[in-house]
């Protein structure tokens, strides 16, 4: 019995030794302590042995399945140290090679054109405002002078929510909310930028599309403020010596109310296609705030009077760049980002 105990340990040992993968040592596992195991055997051969020998046999067998025991277990930890070692040394890891530079991007064209919008008005002592994209159906119209039966509502074919809210068709509804937050003080001067929703689609249209809006409030503000306060934006953003004129228009929210084009900047005022021959670029529309748009708002229109305009980020920006068809705005397609 003992020299079957010593050939089955030096048997193991030797191929344990051999052993190079974990399949190898479950094979193992199963050859030696496995149901028909040879250990196993061992033990089923001890109820045959003499009864005085059984004690010190048994023993030894049972040493000799905890020896296995844990070699097998030693031995599987020396074979997944190997394997780490083996992946670390084939990994190859130069500290000293060059980074790999991060692509910067470049800034949308209309941010630039809004940041430059921002810029200039805040030259002029304007403060920036900015509101909610759904807005109430009260802001959007009820206090711009647009009452629920209005014509010129229809015309927004704007995208309503529920019976109250909808996606703001203007950013004036932000002009609405400053003048009811500071009333009654003066003077009330702002641009609110932002995104606007309209139910439109096509080159030149844009469901969805930024504009700036302005707003003075104040004692003794006319038209000739408004005159002189668009001048000087067009000049920085087109150039010293663009011109611009008035021509008679419509709002419900503002009386009297005005076109607003500037000389083309293409031909100088000789006309060309941009202007279609007029040499003059629509840009903007604006007026005189109507008394009852300051009415609503608290304000005295007595006592003070006010401007406003508006105009859309996207044309400006089509325009100063020479973008003719708006959808690449939305596109993103990075071979038009990066000219900018
Ligand atoms: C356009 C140009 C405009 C306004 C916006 C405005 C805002 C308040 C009061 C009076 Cl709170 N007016 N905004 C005024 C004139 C023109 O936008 O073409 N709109 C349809």
């Amino acid at each position: 019995m003992i020299d079957k105990i010593k050939e089955i340990q030096e048997m193991m040992e030797g191929e344990l030794a051999g052993a190079v993968s974990n399949e190898q040592l479950g094979e193992l596992k199963v050859k030696y302590l496995g149901k028909k195991g040879l250990i196993t055997d061992l033990s089923k051969s001890l109820g045959k042995m003499a009864p005085e020998d059984r004690p010190r046999m048994g023993q030894l067998v049972n040493e000799l399945r905890v020896t296995l025991d844990g070699a097998l277990e030693q031995k599987s930890r020396e074979l997944a140290a190997a394997a780490e070692a083996a992946r670390l040394a084939a990994e190859t890891l130069d500290v000293t090679l060059p980074g790999k530079a991060t692509k910067l991007g470049t800034k949308h064209p209309l941010t630039l054109v809004v940041d430059q919008i921002k810029d200039i008005f805040l030259g002029m002592g304007y403060m920036i405002e900015e509101g909610p994209q759904v807005e109430l159906d009260y802001y959007n119209f009820e206090r711009l002078n647009l009452p629920a039966d209005h014509p010129a509502r229809d015309m927004q074919d704007s995208f309503y929510i529920d019976a109250q809210r909808l996606l703001r068709s203007q950013t004036s509804p932000v002009q609405a909310r400053t003048m009811d937050r500071v009333c009654p003080q003066t003077p009330i001067k702002i641009i609110s930028p932002g995104a606007v929703y309209r139910r439109d689609d096509d080159a030149t249209h844009s469901p969805m599309f930024h504009q700036v809006e302005g707003l003075v409030v104040d004692e003794g503000i006319s038209l000739a403020d408004l005159k002189g306060t668009l001048l000087n934006f067009v000049r920085q953003m087109f150039g010293e010596d663009r011109e611009i004129r008035l021509r008679p228009s419509f709002f419900p929210f503002t009386e009297p109310s005005v076109e607003v084009d500037i000389s083309c900047m293409l031909c100088g005022g000789e006309g060309c296609r941009t202007c279609k021959d007029t040499g003059w670029i629509e840009i903007l529309g604006a007026g005189v705030v109507h008394p009852r748009v300051l009415e609503m708002s608290g304000y005295d229109p007595e006592k003070v009077t006010g401007f406003a305009f508006g105009f859309g980020v996207e044309r400006i920006a089509m325009l100063k760049y020479g973008i003719d068809d708006l959808r690449v705005m939305f596109e993103n397609d990075v071979r038009f980002l990066q000219k900018f």
